[in-house]
């Protein structure tokens, strides 16, 4: 902090952000970068919870971290060239650590962003500040930019806007003004009718802003890079007539144009209050007109009406290049800044391709949406889960005996008691001490051509055995005559004289409602060719359900026979026993817990162990 009483910020500046704010960072830095600064004005933020870590920003094209401290102790050791807090704290934290930033000796200036800070901390932080000799912009404002040095925060809106203003460099004009929003006015209209905004600082709109209007005036007029002074005052506050003092009595020679807001007041029957808490005349002196009568009084350059400023504003900057007091610089083209990708895109400024494409759901809107219909609508219409399955596998709604079907097969899939494969894995895993998806995942993982997985080959088999025209034993013979086992026919225990109930359950709701079902009926055929070999060699569950679905997708009119084929070739048909099933796996998952049931080993004496003779391997050969 080597800087003058009148220059707190300028080309070197470093400052902390105070809260995690990566946006306004972010906006800084691109300032910086936009000024030509060669190191960023953010030397790190500090934000006491989440404990020490780093994040990314852009700096120009490419990228820089900055360290996130947990307390200004840390932060202000580490960083010694660091003179100025961006204090982003709520109104609720931003008095403790405002008096917390105080007590380090380093930091010169802060900015207080948050609005609704109770007047009594505002004041009691302003006695402090003072006394130490720290600078405080705000409470309740954006901040202020130091054009081709330093930006506060968000002040000065979007890049593109800081751009048009050109305040990416310096020009010969300090403003003051109370509000945020007007100083982004009054960036733009310095832009056009002088050189530009020396330095802009937004006070803010409370009755007690840390720094008042004179504070920041009589530093433009000590500061010999300041020609001229802008004063943008409003209804309410007596800050005005401390500068009309300073004028009348000549410490401020500098010409200073000025226009107090809120002349509207008067046209409002009773008394106005005006967006910011400080804005509101308590007396005639506070009105809008007062103020301006008096400026004008004292020397102001005071307009007849707001509209009128741009044009004094002009001829005073026209007087001093007249006078030679101000001799404009050649403009400067400031380096490009890449736009952020989210904001030009959403101006459709740019495009790239996108490296997935989904088409089944949609959570961006207002609604969840499932293949095109809002979530709202499944449950108004009692999609159900059928339904539900009927929309995010085939992206489309199956006639109601269909969805029936699907939740009848997910019912009756649901479990087949703890000695399946896949039970016994769940089981086994979760006495093994693991969680719900571990368990889940080792049972689902069983599934395979041999347990509940034959359900895709099942489907492919038989509609080509059919599709070719073979008899069923010639389907058999076939079969047999490539070596190869009839997917969806056999099972461990089930057999003619021990019937699957659950397969007669899918017999008989096909039969009843579907409108063809013809591969149902040559997988029936086969059945009766392989149980006349062995009394086990049954249509298995995995079977029936395959078959009945290929009766379903090419029977139901809402698939073409491509699609039908296609649903076969992907694989999507043993999704039903996997969804099914994940229920009863997650039910012995659960129910190991609950028995609290210890970490299984399997008896030695159930496991024949054979080992193969050692081969011996001789030295050298
Ligand atoms: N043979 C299921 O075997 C099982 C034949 C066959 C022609 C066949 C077997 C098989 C195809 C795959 C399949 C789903 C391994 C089954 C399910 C869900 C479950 C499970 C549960 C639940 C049973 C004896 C003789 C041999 C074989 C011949 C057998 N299958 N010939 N086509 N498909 N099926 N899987 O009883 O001459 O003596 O050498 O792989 O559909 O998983 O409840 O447990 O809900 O959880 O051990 O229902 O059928 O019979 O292998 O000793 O064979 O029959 O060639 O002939 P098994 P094996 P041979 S449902």
């Amino acid at each position: 902090g080597k800087r003058t009483w009148y220059r707190p910020f300028d080309e070197h500046t470093r400052s902390f952000v105070f809260g995690l704010q990566p946006r306004a960072i972010q906006g800084m830095l691109d300032f910086d970068f936009s000024c030509g600064r060669k190191t960023p004005s953010v030397a790190a933020m500090i934000y006491p919870f989440g404990g020490h870590h780093i994040q990314k920003f852009y700096w120009g094209t490419k990228e820089t971290l900055l360290p996130v401290y947990t307390s200004v102790a840390e932060a202000t050791k580490k960083h010694p060239d660091v003179d100025v807090v961006v204090n982003f704290s709520s109104s609720r934290s931003v008095y403790a650590s405002t008096i917390d930033i105080l007590s380090f000796p380093q930091i010169k200036a802060i900015g207080i962003i948050a609005e609704g800070v109770p007047e009594r901390h505002a004041r009691e932080l302003l006695h402090l500040a003072t006394n130490k000799g720290v600078i405080i912009i705000g409470p309740a404002t954006v901040g202020g930019i130091k054009p081709g040095c330093f930006r506060i925060g968000n002040t000065g809106g979007m890049m593109d806007n800081l751009i048009s203003c050109k305040l990416y460099r310096a020009g010969s004009v300090g403003y003051v003004s109370k509000s945020g929003g007007m100083s982004n006015e009054l960036n733009n209209i310095l832009s056009y009718t002088t050189n530009g905004v020396y330095e802009g600082i937004a006070i803010g709109g409370d009755r007690y802003p840390g720094t008042s209007f004179i504070d920041h005036i009589m530093r433009y007029q000590a500061d010999s890079e300041c020609k001229m002074i802008m004063l943008l005052g409003e209804v309410g506050g007596t800050e005005e007539y401390r500068v009309i003092e300073a004028v009348k009595s000549g410490k401020i020679t500098k010409p200073i144009v000025a226009w107090a807001i809120g002349t509207c007041a008067k046209m409002f029957t009773s008394e106005v209050q005006f967006g910011h808490a400080g804005s509101m005349a308590n007396s005639d002196m506070e009105t809008a007109d007062a103020k301006n009568r008096s400026m004008k009084a004292a020397g102001f350059i005071v307009p007849d009406t707001f509209e009128d400023l741009p044009t004094v504003l002009a001829e005073t900057y026209q007087k001093l290049v007249s006078s030679g007091a101000i001799v404009p610089k050649p403009e400067v083209e400031p380096p490009n800044i890449p736009m952020d990708y989210n904001w030009a895109s959403k101006l459709g400024l740019i495009r790239k391709p996108a490296a997935f494409i989904s088409t089944i759901s949609d959570e961006r809107g207002q609604e969840l949406m499932y293949a095109g219909m809002r979530i709202s609508e499944v449950f108004e219409e009692e999609l159900g889960l059928g339904g539900v399955v009927s929309l995010l596998w085939f992206k489309r709604r199956l006639p109601p005996y269909a969805c029936k079907f699907i939740e009848m097969v997910l019912q009756l899939t649901a479990d087949h008691g703890p000695a399946v494969s896949g039970a016994m894995n769940t089981i086994i895993t979760a006495r093994a001490g693991k969680d719900l998806i571990s368990s889940l995942a080792a049972g689902l993982l069983t599934i395979g051509d041999r347990f509940g997985g034959a359900l895709d080959g099942a489907a492919r088999e038989f509609s080509n055995g059919l599709e070719s025209g073979l008899t069923p034993r010639e389907f058999v013979d076939s079969m047999r005559k490539a070596n190869r086992l009839i997917p969806g026919i056999g099972h461990k225990i089930k057999s003619k004289t021990n019937p699957d109930l659950r397969v007669s359950l899918v017999v008989d709701f096909v039969k009843k409602n579907f409108p063809a079902h013809k591969t149902l009926d040559f997988a029936l055929a086969v059945e009766d060719v392989t149980t006349q070999k062995s009394n086990t060699l049954i249509l298995n569950v995995d079977g029936a359900i395959a078959v009945s679905f290929c009766d379903l997708l090419s029977g139901c009119g809402a698939f073409t026979e491509e699609e039908a084929q296609e649903y076969r070739n992907i694989g999507a048909l043993n999704g039903l026993f996997v969804l099914g099933r994940s229920i009863g796996f997650i039910g012995h998952f659960i129910d190991q817990k609950r028995l609290k049931q210890p970490l299984y080993r399997h008896p030695a004496d159930d496991i024949f162990i054979s080992l193969a003779d050692r081969v011996m391997i001789q030295p050298g050969n």
